[in-house]
């Protein structure tokens, strides 16, 4: 691993996934040898200073960089895969507080104006789940398998799941960690109604989880994949809520959920929020 750098992490304010935090890292120096314990050790892991130069879209530069924060939900996708292939990488925090995801040179690696941007060599990519996919097929022979070694019908099935995740779990429930979590951490009041809502909605989402989940280990077979990774993040802040009864009260939801969330790899992107 190379030389770990000072990373001073920027609250957050132009997104709810992206809310005001109090400074990560702030004067930490990280080393390899940083963590107490092997599953939380994020040697995998160098922060590039807030001093250090701006995102540049590189053709020369190798290595994997994430540009994104750890507390944003979809950076946090992205860091799970890496950590899951076990890859070195760099974590280039972007300052969104100054709006420099909003603006050149980060609108090189994303015209949207969205983080994680991900370069490797020079590639680069957006969106946070086929960050992931990339990361999963370009790096196969590395880490965790992510992808079922089956046939084309449990690829295909892995492929429902990842669209499920996405089309029907995510919508709601980071609405309603958005109520829940990150209002309260912009000054704002969660709407119980809305709660109520959401969480009325999310229930029949986890319904179809549990009869899933009383089939097969994980969602799209008995191997961890994909589409189970990324359920983390939105997972993560909502197991901290009053919500987490939903999860806890469907037995097959509730050790997946348990299952998933204590992966060594998720352990890692984890400790990151504490840091
Ligand atoms: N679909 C995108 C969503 C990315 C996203 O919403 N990122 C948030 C942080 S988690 C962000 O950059 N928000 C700032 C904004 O939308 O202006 C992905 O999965 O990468």
């Amino acid at each position: 691993m190379g030389t770990i750098q000072r990373f001073v992490a920027i609250p957050l304010q132009s997104s709810f996934l992206a809310p005001p935090i109090k400074p990560l890292h702030s004067s930490l120096h990280l080393s390899p040898s940083h963590s107490n314990s092997n599953s939380s050790s994020n040697s995998n892991l160098k922060f590039r200073s807030k001093a250090s130069p701006s995102p540049t879209v590189s053709v020369t530069m190798a290595g994997i960089k994430v540009h994104g924060v750890p507390m944003s939900t979809a950076t946090m996708r992205v860091l799970a895969a890496l950590y899951e292939k076990d890859l070195d990488f760099e974590l280039i925090p972007v300052d969104m507080r100054a709006g420099a995801h909003k603006q050149e040179p980060f609108l090189s690696l994303n015209p949207f104006g969205q983080i994680p941007a991900l370069q490797d060599g020079d590639l680069s990519l957006f969106e946070s789940r086929a960050i992931t996919e990339y990361i999963a097929e370009e790096y196969s022979e590395k880490g965790e398998k992510l992808e079922c070694p089956g046939c084309k019908k449990v690829k295909a099935t892995t492929k429902v799941w990842l669209q499920v995740e996405g089309q029907q779990f995510d919508p709601v429930a980071s609405k309603l960690a958005f109520e829940r979590v990150f209002k309260g951490m912009f000054g704002k009041t969660t709407d119980p109604a809305a709660v109520e809502e959401l969480e009325g909605k999310l229930v029949k989402v986890l319904d179809i989880y549990e009869a899933r989940l009383s089939k097969s280990e994980f969602l799209a077979c008995d191997c961890f994949t994909l589409a189970d990774l990324h359920h983390l993040p939105a997972l993560h802040y909502l197991m901290g809520t009053d919500s987490k009864k939903l999860f806890e009260s469907r037995s097959k939801v509730h050790e997946w959920v348990q299952k998933i969330t204590s992966r060594p790899a998720w352990t890692k992107v984890v400790a990151l929020l504490k840091q």
